[in-house]
């Protein structure tokens, strides 16, 4: 969200410091290894500018309460800012499904809502593309993510017809660090709970063919965590959070979600249809026992629920790895986030004012 101009809140450590516009800024090499800081005091201002795009600085951390870690030298120049954070159990598919929106967002997905897009951090983008979205594209399932990993999986630059600009954050960190987060503290991986502007809560169907153990459908622990988190911080109230009942594929011909997954996709707006969407997943949830997974309606005053699969189908075993077999196929993968982009704010306008509300 919108804060004092030279005020920044890392999304890292959650701190807030000052921003400063010199100073060092680290210079990638070939390598992260080769990297180099550079001073820019007493630069030229032009070739100040060019050094900073492209470069990270180093975060100063006020409360020095995590290892050293670093932001795009250029983040600070966003008034706009969302964070955005993956809430989901182990296996919900949190990753996939993040790696399908960054396909359909670098194919243009959000410009139906008058916005175009950038990265922040082109090379860390480049490296997604190429260790996340390119496996994907070419039927590879992907590794669960690592424990313990604090890190923005992507900084997204929004810009709006009208010129504004965003800089949006999300965050996909392990379910297991999750579901542990809330054990004696936040611990490091779970405090992005705290510092998150919007929550997109990722909700599979039971999948006994992967876990082995299937969560009873009442509990699920990283959300409770989140909305928890929520309920303590007064400053959180009010924030918008989307539910993507993923993997919805496996229930193509259970009525209504089949007929939600096979509807519009990346249509434009309409906050008539997102509650009807809603509120017939809400029912069939509701009729499922699966009442956990409904949770972020009790505290999340603006809510929507959405039928999306990042892979269009389940995963087989080849080799000694995971493929899909005809190839992926991304349904629906951009309708959570343009939601949660309405209920935020960054997609303007009268209908987006709408979206959400019961
Ligand atoms: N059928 C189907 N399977 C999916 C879909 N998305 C993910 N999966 C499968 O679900 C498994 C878990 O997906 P991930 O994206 O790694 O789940 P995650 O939430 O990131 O898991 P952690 O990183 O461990 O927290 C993978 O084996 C995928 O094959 C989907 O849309 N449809
Ligand atoms: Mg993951
Ligand atoms: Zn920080």
């Amino acid at each position: 969200m919108s804060e004092q101009n030279d005020i920044v809140r890392c999304p890292i450590c959650m701190d807030r410091f000052v921003w400063a516009e010199a100073g060092h800024v680290l210079i990638p090499g070939n390598d992260f290894e080769d990297a180099a800081f550079v001073d820019l005091d007493g630069m030229d201002p032009l070739k100040q500018s060019d050094s900073r795009r492209g470069s990270h600085v180093r975060c100063p951390n006020p409360s020095g309460d995590m290892v050293e870690h670093h932001l795009p030298a250029t983040y600070g120049n966003y008034v706009n800012r969302l964070v955005v954070g993956l809430v989901g159990a182990p296996n919900a598919g949190k990753t996939h499904l993040f790696t399908a929106m960054v396909r359909q967002i670098d194919r243009q997905g959000l410009l139906p809502y008058g916005l175009s897009v950038g990265w922040l951090d082109m090379r860390a983008h480049s490296r997604f593309r190429q260790g996340q979205v390119e496996p994907f594209e070419s039927g590879n399932a992907l590794a669960g993510t690592r424990r313990g990993v604090v890190d923005y999986a992507g900084i997204l630059v929004l810009r709006r017809f009208d010129g504004v600009e965003w800089a949006v954050t999300f965050f996909d960190i392990a379910g297991e660090d999750l579901r542990q987060a809330g054990a004696g503290g936040l611990g490091s991986a779970g405090r992005f709970l705290a510092g998150a502007d919007a929550f997109l809560f990722v909700y599979a169907p039971d999948d006994p063919v992967e876990t082995g153990t299937a969560a009873h459908p009442s509990e699920n622990r990283a959300f409770a965590l989140a909305i928890e988190r929520m309920r303590a911080t007064p400053a959180l109230h009010g924030r918008p959070a989307a539910i993507a009942f993923t993997k919805a594929d496996r229930l193509r011909y259970v009525p209504p979600i089949g007929r939600w997954l096979r509807g519009p996709d990346g249509n434009g707006l309409d906050a008539a249809r997102t509650r009807a969407e809603s509120r017939d997943i809400f029912a069939y949830l509701h009729d499922q026992g699966a009442g956990a997974a409904l949770a972020p309606f009790s505290v999340f005053p603006r809510c929507t629920l959405h039928a999306v699969s990042a892979t269009g189908g389940d995963a087989q075993p080849r080799d000694g790895s995971r493929v899909f077999p005809r190839g992926v196929r991304p349904m629906r993968v951009l309708e959570p986030l343009v939601a949660i982009l309405a209920m935020a704010g960054v997609i303007p306008g009268d209908e987006a004012g709408k979206v959400g509300i019961p």
